[in-house]
């Protein structure tokens, strides 16, 4: 693939319901989408899911835009590129910013896989046409309005709930959601709100409430102190934030601090790093899913590739395209099979198309990128 010009949209997508974490609150979201063109004339898109400020990852949207701009895009330009892992390579020497890489290697998959007639399922070795997905359900005012959300959320058909907790805001609300519903699949997400000694005593109820894993429960990039957490609890504990890497992967179960992880494209920098620790954790025995960033269609359709691998053993937090936007920026909507699944998409390369007028509506502001 030669590569002859790349187009970078900065978009800001409202949603269609605010959705709160430990960290903060948001009814819009902003994404960098990539549009990369080669020199046959054939279109790959990508998602970089850094959000507008720093609260989940160090990146944001405009971090993203000067990487991609003034480091990752010349790189590109470089020379042809055989494979989406060839690029990788050349760009190793960037440290961090894995969502901007991610962004742009994700358009490189789509490019190779329409090059090829190919789904980005079949390339990366997926197995499944369908995979079962959950709802992340955002922080609420009070119990009995959590349980109305889930209520909502079950009677749609979801068959997994994910609630955010914070401290104030954790036993009482996951306990409610537990008794009224004793048999739902249930884990929770703390987004690093506690420090050992608090997650110690103020999470200890939890364990005895049959949650399927905790989710980063303790600081963003720690491991070793989910490790000791994990000796004082039953259930498993399981990392999103601290995963960056496959380096990172191994050293976490290795220490016993991660018996399930999260995997995002975005964090760990790219769709090839997803396959390594997904690998990696197979041969570990550690199951994997999807975590989710409220993708647009684009990076929605490259987890559902992602999450049709055989290790990906738990529901992924890739829910319905209605749970997020009114309109979005694929002409595909993504719905809810009466299973509790979504489908994989199937066409060549990410396999969805892109709305153009969508796209130009949400966006702040675009820039295009030639080769020499
Ligand atoms: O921690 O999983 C998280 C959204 C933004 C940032 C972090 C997280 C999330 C979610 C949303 O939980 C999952 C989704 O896309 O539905
Ligand atoms: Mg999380």
């Amino acid at each position: 693939m030669r590569i002859h010009s790349v187009t970078l949209y900065h978009v800001r997508m409202p949603l269609v319901a605010t959705f709160a974490t430990s960290t903060h609150s948001r009814d819009q979201r902003d994404a960098l989408i990539v549009e990369v063109r080669d020199t046959d004339g054939y279109i790959g898109w990508g998602e970089v899911v850094a959000g507008f400020a720093p609260h989940y990852s160090p990146e944001t949207t405009i971090t993203a835009e000067h990487v991609l701009a003034d480091f990752l895009i010349p790189a590109l330009f470089d020379g042809p590129v055989h494979h989406p892992g060839d690029f990788l390579d050349r760009v190793a020497w960037v440290r961090n910013h894995n969502m901007a890489k991610a962004g742009l290697e994700m358009a490189l998959w789509d490019l190779y896989g329409k090059r090829l007639g190919r789904s980005l399922r079949d390339l990366l070795g997926g197995t499944r046409e369908r995979v079962p997905v959950g709802v992340s359900v955002g922080l609420q005012e009070s119990p009995q309005a959590l349980v109305q959300v889930v209520a909502a959320y079950l009677e749609q058909g979801y068959r997994r709930i994910k609630l955010k907790i914070k401290p104030g805001q954790d036993v009482m609300f996951v306990r409610a959601v537990r008794e009224a519903f004793p048999d739902v699949p249930l884990q929770v997400d703390a987004n690093s709100a506690y420090d050992l000694e608090t997650a110690r005593t103020a999470l200890r109820p939890l364990d005895d409430m049959n949650l399927l894993l905790i989710e980063q429960p303790l600081a963003y990039d720690d491991l070793w102190d989910h490790h000791k957490l994990q000796k004082e609890f039953r259930t498993p504990i399981c990392l999103d934030e601290s995963i960056t890497s496959a380096e990172k992967a191994r050293k976490a179960m290795e220490m016993d601090a991660a018996r399930v992880i999260n995997i995002k494209v975005g964090r760990v920098g790219g769709l090839t790093e997803a396959v390594r620790i997904h690998d990696l954790a197979a041969a570990n025995k550690v199951p994997v899913w999807s975590g989710g960033m409220l993708e647009t269609g684009i990076g929605r359709a490259a987890n559902l590739a992602l999450a049709s691998l055989p290790n990906f053993r738990l529901p992924g937090d890739i829910s319905a395209t209605d749970r997020y936007y009114r309109l979005d920026i694929t002409h595909e909507r993504f719905a809810l099979n009466d299973d509790g699944t979504i489908t994989v998409p199937q066409g060549p390369g990410l396999g969805v198309r892109v709305n153009r007028e969508a796209l130009a509506f949400y966006t702040l502001h675009s820039m295009s990128y030639y080769a020499e």
